[in-house]
């Protein structure tokens, strides 16, 4: 995997702003509900049962970050974790149950376009990839849809344990490969697993870059 752009230094920085104070602030439902801007916010959406929950729970050190992770129908607003005001990490609806139906995918993308829309704290938005899948149609509309209103994106896989790293490593590429003309989106892929630990660390130090 291409993790050598994270020095130690880099690296030490990702492990203090990611496992020191970190506060549930809201979750919320509207636009006029949404926190006044503040810290930096890295925002995470993906697929429902991509590994979202898990992956919060893995880079903040906790066991239950995420809330009502398991109750489908409370996902639908937008969480806001405060890291000693350092991040905002801000937990997307995830997309998918309903969205062929059309309906979902319009209230899903109304809520979220509100909270992109000039947005200026929000410095990258990690979309999160199930590595056995690979990029599905539904990420190709959320990243026009971030293409579109020039909000960084980062391609991050989930579950990288449950496939060979070779299989992972030509993913990512073929992956990164895709991604190359769609010009809000960051080069670099990057495989991670909550189960094992594997590129948290990495994912740690690329986000607290932008604190
Ligand atoms: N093997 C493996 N399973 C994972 C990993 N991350 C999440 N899962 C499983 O995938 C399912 C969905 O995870 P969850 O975090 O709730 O997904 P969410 O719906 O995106 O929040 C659960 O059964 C998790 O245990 C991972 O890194 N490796
Ligand atoms: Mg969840």
């Amino acid at each position: 995997m291409a993790e050598d752009p994270y020095n130690r230094e880099l690296l030490e920085k990702g492990r203090v702003v990611f496992c020191g104070l970190c506060e549930f602030e809201l979750g919320a439902v509207s636009i006029d509900t949404l926190p006044t801007e503040g810290p930096p916010e890295i925002a995470f959406a993906g697929r429902s049962n991509v590994g979202k929950s898990s992956l919060l729970n893995a880079l903040t050190g906790r066991k239950n970050l995420a809330r009502a992770s398991t109750t489908p129908g409370r996902t639908r607003e937008i969480n806001f974790f405060n890291l000693a005001d350092r991040l905002r990490l801000v937990d997307l609806p995830g997309f998918g149950y309903a969205w062929a139906a059309r309906k979902e995918a319009k209230r899903w993308a109304g809520l979220t376009r509100d909270y992109l829309k000039g947005r200026s704290s929000l410095k990258r938005v990690c979309l999160l990839v199930d590595a056995r899948h690979g990029l599905k149609e539904i990420d190709g509309e959320v990243m026009t849809l971030l293409d579109q209103s020039a909000v960084n994106y980062q391609i991050v896989l989930t579950k990288t344990d449950k496939m060979k790293p070779t299989e992972v490593a030509r993913l990512a590429e073929d992956i990164a490969a895709a991604i190359k003309r769609r010009p809000a989106a960051h080069p670099l892929v990057l495989a991670t697993s909550s189960e094992t630990g594997e590129g948290i660390a990495e994912l740690r130090a690329e986000l607290a870059a932008l604190a």
